[in-house]
């Protein structure tokens, strides 16, 4: 699983063609640079806690599949698949106290921050996982999909 850092990014990815190359990595830098909102470099589990909890607007404290794709503005289609990567129980809910979780998968060298290296390597892999079966409802977790090398 991983983060709802990810809101920010999917804006981007509310057409059905999935960005590629540079003009990916720029959006996910978008997203970087939207969630590290004291502009340090660093994303700390505020930041991501924060940024996620942006989608909770029953504040249940939990992301239900209509409040992610409200806060990311995609369609059902898009939406589906990075959606499903995060529910890893499948209930069809993302809880926002699984944000250290998400930091985690994210922070590559185990140091307990997450630096904007990290943020792309992580994130632009995910989105090339989740999205490379062109979205016929993927079942590759987000955690298996960055752990697979
Ligand atoms: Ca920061
Ligand atoms: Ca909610
Ligand atoms: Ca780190």
């Amino acid at each position: 699983m991983l983060s709802i850092v990810l809101f920010a990014i999917c804006v981007g990815l509310s057409s059905q063609q999935l960005p590629h190359g540079h003009e990916l990595t720029q959006m996910v830098d978008y997203g970087f640079s939207l969630t590290d909102t004291d502009k340090n470099g660093i994303i700390s589990l505020q930041e991501l806690s924060t940024a996620y909890s942006i989608g909770d607007f029953d504040g249940d404290g939990q992301i239900s599949f209509a409040e992610y794709m409200k806060v990311t503005n995609q369609t059902e289609a898009m939406a589906r698949p990075m959606f499903n990567a995060y529910d890893t129980d499948g209930d069809g809910m993302l809880p926002l106290d699984h944000m250290a979780e998400y930091l985690h998968l994210m922070d590559k060298n185990g140091d307990g921050r997450v630096d904007k290296n990290e943020y792309e390597h992580y994130t632009v892999k995910l989105i090339q996982c989740v999205y490379s079966d062109h979205g016929h409802g993927s079942h590759g977790h987000a955690a298996s999909c960055v752990t697979q090398h």
